[in-house]
């Protein structure tokens, strides 16, 4: 089903660039959390600056749509929007084209594969949601993989936890920044964007996978 009207995005007051949007270098910039059993999350704040522009034109131009996703071995429904951009379709805006190649660039000699299909994610509000999960669909669940997520608009909490059990951790990631799993962490750990009661705005997560990784 395709999604009604959505909200509009508030520009930032702290996202002006003169020269249009850049792309922080990612060499010495990530800053890497080394987690249990081989697992690891590099967070870049910022790295996508002037993200105001990039952030309107997927809210118009991506096909929206409501999403269902295996979990826990059922079919459920997302409380977000979604599309998939697999490596054979043109991505709904050049500045995704940019990203990835420098992603692939940066992590492609450690990861022996480059970053190849898009999932874009729609928040429209704190009450959009995504449930404790691992990538784990295809190649996830057995090898050690990459997954970067490109993030846009409101600031929400995405948060991860062993799948052995133990306390969460909580990455705050807002407008322009980058996060990546990595190692092994879509099999020995879960992530979860969870709900929230205070007044959020619209959020785009854009994440960046191997081929056969979802
Ligand atoms: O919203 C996010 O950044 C996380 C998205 C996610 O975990 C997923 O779609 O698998």
């Amino acid at each position: 089903m395709t999604a009604p009207a959505l909200a509009p995005f508030q520009p930032s007051l702290f996202d002006v660039t003169d020269g249009g949007p850049t792309f922080d270098a990612l060499t010495g910039g990530p800053r890497r959390r080394l987690l249990s059993d081989g697992a690891w999350v590099d967070l870049h704040p910022n790295w996508l600056r002037g993200a105001d522009h990039l952030m309107r034109n997927l809210t118009m131009a991506v096909p929206w749509r409501s999403e269902r996703r295996m979990m826990y071995d059922r079919v459920v429904d997302v409380p977000r929007l979604a599309n998939f951009y697999d490596s054979s379709t043109q991505l709904p805006d050049p500045l995704l084209e940019q990203a990835i190649s420098r992603l692939n660039a940066h992590y492609g000699p450690v990861l022996g594969e480059p970053f190849a299909t898009a999932g874009l994610c729609y928040y429209r509000d704190g009450s959009d949601s995504v449930a404790w999960h691992g990538d784990d669909l295809g190649r996830g669940a057995t090898e050690d993989t990459m997954v970067a997520i490109l993030s846009l608009g409101a600031t929400r909490s995405l948060l991860l936890r062993p799948r052995a059990g133990g306390p969460s951790l909580r990455f705050p990631v807002g407008h322009g920044d980058l996060l990546v799993m990595g190692g092994s962490c879509q099999r020995t750990w879960e992530h979860c964007v969870p709900k929230s009661s205070r007044p959020t705005g619209p959020r785009i997560s854009v994440q960046f996978r191997v081929q056969g990784v979802r």
